[in-house]
């Protein structure tokens, strides 16, 4: 807690062009923590080069994803928005908690397997402490709430044991954070295998609707989308596709899954995706719009980018100090 004020911390990798899975499972949801609380959006670079990346993509999306956050409506001057690697903080902590952290614990975690079933060729030892270094940018802000999708609950489960665990060796270190995930998008599933998570670094481009698709590829897109050989708009099991273009149907428009049920009756596939589609097209329009906008001023990006980093910075270096005099490290001799 600083000054009394809560906490929310949470990232994205700029790791692809981001998809409506992270918009609905999180970014949307960022500003309505705002009031409430003392906001840290981080775009995680170093989580990123997990897997490789081309530098000067890397850059761009970096770039692009802080433009992101705030064309989703993160008001830079109410959140502190930064890049991950301008905080060194990070890096430093997570060394300190790599020590905190089990062999057994980060083998468990399913992100991971995923990850190095895909990259077999590259099972470096960053992708499997991925879950440390979230564990600290989480931490170094003594955070309270961190907004994600469902498939990062885990990680966050992690950070809560090493909590636990170094909190109980160096009492009242670090802040216990709670998940928070969204009731409804909070695991947006491939549109050409709807059992699988929609997911950025998927190669099939057809399976994934981009924040900053137009509206003609957002309805092509909904059109080829996987579906069942029934015929009637339900929410039921077995149904992955169309329960899937259900639920996002539902975040863009708040209507139940009955009311969906009731306004789609009567009527074939065909109609409903090209709803789908529209409603999508047609919320990611505003959003598009203010990022191109923020995307062709680069200075005042790179201020608001300066601003957050150096804020950021203020907050971490005070828990990484109160860790190292806890460890025992020696301060520098002034
Ligand atoms: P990658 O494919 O590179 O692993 P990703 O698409 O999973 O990336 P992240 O940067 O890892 O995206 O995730 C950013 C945030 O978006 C996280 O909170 C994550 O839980 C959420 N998120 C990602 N994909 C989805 C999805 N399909 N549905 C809901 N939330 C999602
Ligand atoms: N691992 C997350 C991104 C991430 C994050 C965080 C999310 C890195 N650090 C801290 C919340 C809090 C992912 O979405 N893959």
């Amino acid at each position: 807690m600083i000054n009394e004020q809560k906490i929310c911390f949470s990232g994205v990798q700029p790791s692809g062009n981001l998809t409506i899975g992270n918009y609905l499972g999180a970014i949307r949801n960022f500003a309505a923590y705002s009031e409430a609380y003392k906001c840290f959006y981080c775009v995680v670079d170093e989580h990123a080069i997990t897997v490789r990346q081309v530098p000067a993509e890397l850059r761009r999306r970096t770039y692009e994803t802080l433009a992101l956050y705030m064309a989703c409506g993160l008001d830079p001057e109410k959140n502190t928005l930064y890049v991950q690697s301008h905080v060194p903080a990070h890096a430093e902590l997570s060394w300190i908690l790599n020590c905190f952290t089990m062999y057994g614990e980060l083998s468990r975690m399913t992100q991971f397997k995923d990850k190095s079933t895909k990259h077999a060729d590259n099972v470096n030892a960053g992708l499997f402490t991925y879950p440390v270094l979230m564990a600290a940018d989480i931490l170094l802000y003594q955070t309270d709430v961190v907004p994600v999708g469902i498939d990062q609950k885990q990680h966050v489960e992690l950070a809560r044991n090493i909590v636990e665990r170094f909190n109980q060796i160096y009492p009242d270190t670090f802040t216990m954070p709670e998940p928070i995930i969204a009731k409804n998008g909070k695991k947006i599933m491939s549109l050409a295998e709807p059992t699988k998570k929609m997911s950025k670094s998927d190669e099939n481009q057809n399976a994934v609707v981009y924040i900053l698709d137009d509206k003609d590829t957002v309805i092509r897109k909904f059109r080829r989308a996987v579906t069942d050989s029934d015929t009637r708009v339900r929410f039921a099991e077995g149904k992955d596709g169309i329960n899937n273009l259900m639920t996002i149907y539902s975040c863009f428009t708040n209507k139940s899954m009955d009311e969906i049920e009731r306004e789609f009756a009567g009527k074939g596939y065909g109609d409903f995706k090209l709803a789908v589609g529209e409603v999508c097209a047609d919320a990611l329009a505003p959003v598009q719009s203010r990022f191109r906008e923020l995307l062709a001023d680069k200075a005042y990006l790179e201020a608001m980018m300066k601003k957050g980093a150096e804020e950021a910075a203020y907050y971490a270096r005070k828990t990484l100090s109160k860790v190292q005099k806890k460890l025992g490290f020696v301060p520098l001799p002034r």
